[in-house]
């Protein structure tokens, strides 16, 4: 039977955090060996290593961020936001953060900032970063908001807070809008899902601001569209090979090159792999497949998680991984209270 609603929020939260932890073995890593994936997820079995021994990173961290303050200001409020990343990042700064971002959330805790948004256009000489960083925090904003066009505007605004590039925030507005897609079961015919995500895309990117970018950056005019079309070709074709969908959709700690990836992840993995256990679900098989690609794993290995946690609810999660992951109960106590929000009539605008 097909998860309800609540199963749908803490999957995926919780397939969220379980991907930046386990993904957090390989980041950066160039050639990760399925072998020594399947290696790294066995060991998550062994009941006498202890509990929360993966340390979770700025993924969850700023994910919590974003939740907590959703749920504390019944709406999206950039300010309480904002310092939520300052006060985070100070209390943890260890956590693995972008180079860039850093001086972004020390300017975010100056107590008398004026506008909120301005750091992040301060970044990389005015044109604001175009890192994943957005992204990775997505998921939230698809749980607090039920309109498409809602779960669109704070998710790109959410985004700001430290990415003024087009590429950063509608990189996030995609990731948050497969996770919306995803809660509502859309997974379950997935060239529709592809389709849609495309269509929503077309309209993101015919904005000027987004050309500009495109431009500056020597990109073709709709990047996100047109690595969604590479997705689609990926999926119809008989094999893929790892490196093919690392030439052909990245696996960087850019937006474009980390979130149709995560996509493809997803969608790749609905179906039994050769060379993936048997046994292994649908959201074991995609967290699998995406560490296996290398690069930035813990993001993109989190992104996915949101998407297939949501298809798949918290019930095919393993505990043994749920129990290894640091911050799993906090962010299923999240996505509890993102539920109880979500389905309270005046939240809706
Ligand atoms: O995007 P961001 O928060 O980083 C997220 C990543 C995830 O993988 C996390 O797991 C963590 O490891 O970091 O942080 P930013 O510093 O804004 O962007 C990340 C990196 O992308 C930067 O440090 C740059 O290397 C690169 N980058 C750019 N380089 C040149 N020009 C981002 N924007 C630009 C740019 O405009
Ligand atoms: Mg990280
Ligand atoms: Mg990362």
């Amino acid at each position: 039977a097909a998860p309800g609603v609540l199963s749908r929020f803490r999957g995926a939260l919780v397939g969220s955090v379980l991907g930046d932890c386990i993904g957090g073995e390989f980041e950066g890593a160039v050639d990760v060996p399925l072998d020594r994936v399947l290696q790294h997820l066995s060991a998550l079995e062994d009941e006498t290593r202890g509990d929360g021994i993966l340390q979770y990173s700025d993924d969850t961290a700023m994910m919590r961020c974003v939740a907590d303050s959703l749920l504390t200001r019944m709406a999206f409020d950039e300010r309480d936001m904002a310092r939520r990343f300052a006060k985070e990042f100070n209390l943890a700064p260890g956590r693995g953060y972008g180079a860039g971002v850093v001086q972004v959330l020390q300017k975010l805790a100056a107590p008398h900032l004026k506008d909120v948004f301005q750091p992040a256009q301060a970044q990389f000489g005015g044109r604001g970063s175009f890192g994943n960083g957005g992204a990775m925090r997505a998921a939230p904003f698809a749980l607090a908001f039920k309109s498409r066009s809602d779960v669109f505007k704070y998710s790109r605004l959410g985004a700001m807070l430290t990415h003024s590039c087009s590429l950063g925030y509608n990189g996030a507005a995609l990731q948050a809008l497969a996770v919306h897609l995803s809660l509502q079961g859309a997974l379950a015919l997935p060239k529709e899902f592809i389709n849609k995500l495309i269509s929503e895309m077309e309209e993101m990117e015919n904005d000027e601001k987004a050309q500009l970018d495109a431009q500056a950056l020597n990109l073709s005019e709709f990047p996100y569209c047109s690595r969604l079309h590479r997705v689609k070709e990926l999926l119809d074709r008989n094999s893929v090979s790892i490196e093919e969908v690392i030439s052909e959709l990245g696996n960087g700690i850019a937006a474009l090159q980390s979130v149709p990836t995560a996509i493809f992840c997803v969608l790749h993995c609905l179906e039994p792999r050769d060379g993936l256990p048997e046994r292994f679900g649908g959201l074991e098989r995609t967290i699998a497949y995406s560490l296996a690609l290398g690069g930035d794993t813990d993001t993109i290995a989190c992104m996915a998680g949101a998407i297939a946690g949501a298809h798949y609810g918290i019930d095919s999660i393993p505990q043994s991984w749920q129990k290894s992951c640091e911050g799993v109960e906090e962010a299923d106590d999240l996505a509890r209270r993102l539920y109880d929000l979500y389905c309270l009539p005046q939240f809706e605008e």
